[in-house]
């Protein structure tokens, strides 16, 4: 008698934990320009795709190198970029970076925050590329 009741149990909580990924809206995802910086040459999209509460977010840089860029997410706009990063992403190599931010897509675009990649670890300086997550839906 125990095994079962444990079996079923354990079935009634993996059909629940499966339930949210299934319900969920992951339609919906939005695009956009990254520009290039400072002569880099790099340019490409930024996709934001929702999963339920949280984001996957895609970089594509085109003439990025084979060196890991940070990239992240900060608070502000291109034009005018708090330096200190808001999430972290995934460093981009030879043009890709995916992450899986723990924000809901309408979180991240809001307004106010802005995609960069900078040039190197050694040289978080140098931004390579930035789009803002707002305004510029392809
Ligand atoms: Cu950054």
């Amino acid at each position: 008698m125990k095994p079962t009741v444990t079996c079923s149990l354990l079935a009634a909580f993996l059909l629940l934990a499966a339930l949210p990924s299934v319900a969920a809206d992951n339609s919906g995802g939005k695009v956009f320009a990254l520009h290039a910086q400072n002569g880099s040459g790099q340019h490409g999209t930024v996709a934001l795709k929702p999963r339920g509460s949280k984001t996957v977010v895609e970089i594509h840089l085109l003439g990025a190198p084979g060196s890991s860029e940070p990239a992240h997410i900060h608070s502000g706009s291109c034009s005018k970029l708090n330096p200190a990063p808001k999430y972290p992403l995934t460093p981009v190599v030879d043009g890709i970076s995916e992450t899986t931010v723990n924000q809901p897509l309408a979180a991240l675009t809001a307004g106010g925050l802005a995609v960069n990649v900078h040039k190197s670890a050694a040289d978080l300086k140098t931004y390579v590329a930035c789009g803002d997550l707002a305004n510029s839906n392809m």
